[in-house]
């Protein structure tokens, strides 16, 4: 029976789900939700009323990063994306924190502000902790090829997404060149699996705003 997903185009936490859910082949049955305008049936399935979210056949769940481990750890071939040997497993489960805690975190805090409310201009600091994030990250993968070490894991989809939404807001990656290097390698492997049809829509959307918000303001 095919997975029901509920997500938005405009959210990245879905993109990343569905990349991986491309790549280990499982099957979406896709479930459009309007994240402003949010139906009391899908309120029951999250109370926390964030998307992504997954139906596969009466079990419920939610938040994009367990619902990455659930998708590998049921449906993939084998563990390489999500290994169960502790210490490659903590070393994704430390870069998938990192993403949600900090990177992620900080490109939400300085750019959203933007892109969906009434501002018009990013703030300094939160600008300069932007850059601070990407600076830890080109130290993370100062000697891996992908996040969490020699292969290929869901960290990778996590940040490679994560990545992508920086690069809506003209923010020079190049200037980190570990980060650099890593964000081409992913985007070689991790775009075949659909990032004209799952990234690039809600991309779009974020650069357009984001630039007709700065127009407005000179
Ligand atoms: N940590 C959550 C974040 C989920 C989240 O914030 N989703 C946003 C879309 S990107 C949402 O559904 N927002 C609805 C709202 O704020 O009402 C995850 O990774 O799944």
């Amino acid at each position: 029976m095919p997975i029901d997903f509920y997500y938005s185009e405009s959210s990245p936490p879905c993109w990343l789900v569905r990349l991986l859910a491309k790549s280990i082949g499982v099957h979406f049955n896709l479930k459009v939700v309007d994240p402003s305008d949010m139906k009391p049936e899908f309120q029951k399935l999250n109370p926390q009323r964030a998307l992504p979210a997954i139906d596969d056949g009466g079990f419920i769940l939610c938040e994009s990063r367990p619902i990455m481990i659930y998708l590998v750890s049921t449906y993939a071939k084998n563990d390489s994306l999500y290994p169960k040997d502790p210490k490659k497993k903590g070393l994704v489960d430390q870069m998938l924190y990192f993403d949600i805690g900090q990177l992620f975190e900080k490109i939400s805090q300085c750019y959203f502000p933007v892109v969906f409310e009434e501002s018009s201009s990013v703030g300094e600091q939160d600008l300069r902790d932007v850059e601070y994030s990407c600076e830890i990250l080109n130290k993370f993968l100062e000697d891996r090829v992908f996040a969490a070490g020699d292969t290929l894991t869901i960290a990778d989809f996590a940040i490679y997404t994560t990545i992508c939404v920086l690069q809506c807001f003209d923010f020079d990656i190049s200037r980190y060149d570990n980060a650099a290097a890593w964000y081409n390698r992913c985007k070689q492997l991790l775009d075949k699996f659909g990032f004209e049809e799952i990234h690039a829509p809600g991309m779009k959307m974020f650069t357009d705003s984001y630039r007709a918000k700065l127009q407005e303001s000179n």
